[in-house]
């Protein structure tokens, strides 16, 4: 039996390496199964958890599809739609936070990394996030979910969610309880300038990520200046646990050429580090080019792209909004 798939990306801007892996890569090739349904979302009520420019906001809403569909995502075969169209999202979002429990949300590692030491000064918004991610997820009946394994402690909340308003209400099976869709081999990618923290788009360094809009001179100089070490190029995967920045870089390799860790500590045994570094700037070159080009191409026409959102926004809104009328009558509304 096919998949119901529904997964978000925010269009915070700068879409990078560590987003198409860890993300966009899974939901391309999740798509191409014909019995699979998904639902792919520009998720822009998360983007507004923190302070967002609204024109670069909408500019970034467009990149974001374009991206979806640069990477091989069908927008005829697929649902491509921006959350803020369809108005149940935020209306299951209120409903569930009166479901889930400050405790529960009290433990959400994101929040106390993205909030920082001043917490007092983050938005309400940004603490229930996962709230809203669990909207998002259960509205669809979705059975699977792809993301990085930094989302994995949220996909949990909404499974903790789902399972709370189906005992409250008696409703078995009303909201299906999701499964996660996470890559087991390598599913965090780490920025290129420190092994021990996640490639993001809000770092400010540009030389921490490859964009996925970079050009082919642009990836080979952030690979040439990417941490590495002074040992050299490593003869077995124990030796990795100490050197994260280099077991990212063979873990970037790894994912790119669909090669295993052993396989690829095995190719460059004994090599020069430029060696290594070398084939991987020429792997992510024709990997990312290619999307980078298709992204800039797919910009220049805004209508195609506004278009798309707006058929998907018009599928999407017909499967909430019946979901949604069943919550009301669940709930006594
Ligand atoms: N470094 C990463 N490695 C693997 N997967 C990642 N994802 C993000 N960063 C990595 C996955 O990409 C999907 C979309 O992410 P998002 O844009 O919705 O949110 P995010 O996780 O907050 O992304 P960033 O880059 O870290 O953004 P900022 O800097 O704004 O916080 C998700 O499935 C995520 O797991």
């Amino acid at each position: 039996m096919g998949k119901k798939i529904f997964s978000g990306v925010q269009p915070t801007g700068n879409l990078h390496l560590g987003n198409y892996l860890g993300a966009i890569k899974n939901f391309v090739k999740l798509s191409k199964d014909k019995n699979n349904e998904c639902i792919f979302c520009v998720v822009d009520l998360h983007a507004i958890t923190v302070s967002q420019d609204p024109k670069e906001l909408r500019d970034n809403i467009r990149e974001t599809v374009a991206t979806f569909i640069a990477s091989g995502i069908d927008p005829e075969k697929n649902i491509i739609f921006s959350q803020s169209k369809v108005s149940a999202h935020s209306e299951a979002a209120w409903i569930l936070s009166c479901i889930a429990r400050m405790g529960w949300l009290n433990r959400m590692t994101q929040f106390k990394e993205k909030a920082g030491k001043d917490k007092e000064k983050a938005s309400i918004g940004l603490y229930s996030y996962p709230v809203l991610m669990a909207a998002d997820i259960l509205l669809y009946d979705t059975s699977h979910v792809p993301v990085g394994d930094d989302q994995k402690q949220h996909l949990e909340l909404s499974r903790d969610i789902a399972q709370k308003f189906n005992n409250d209400f008696n409703v078995d099976d009303f909201f299906k309880v999701p499964e996660p869709l996470i890559q087991k081999e390598f599913s965090r990618i780490m920025s290129l300038k420190d092994g021990l923290k996640k490639m993001s788009k809000s770092e400010i360094s540009d030389q921490s990520r490859v964009n996925l809009t970079d050009d082919k001179d642009q990836i080979i100089n952030k690979i040439k200046k990417a941490k590495t070490d002074a040992l050299p190029m490593p003869s077995s995967g124990e030796e990795l646990s100490k050197r994260p920045e280099v077991k990212n870089l063979i873990g970037i390799y790894s994912s790119l050429t669909d090669l295993n860790f052993d396989e690829v500590i095995k190719e460059f045994s004994g090599k020069n580090f430029s060696d290594f570094k070398e084939s991987l700037s020429q792997v992510l070159v024709d990997k990312i080019t290619p999307i980078s080009v298709e992204i800039k191409k797919l910009l220049q026409d805004s209508n195609y792209l506004d278009k798309i959102l707006l058929d998907g926004s018009e599928k999407a809104d017909k499967i909430a909004s019946q979901k949604m009328k069943k919550i009301h009558e669940i709930i006594g509304f």
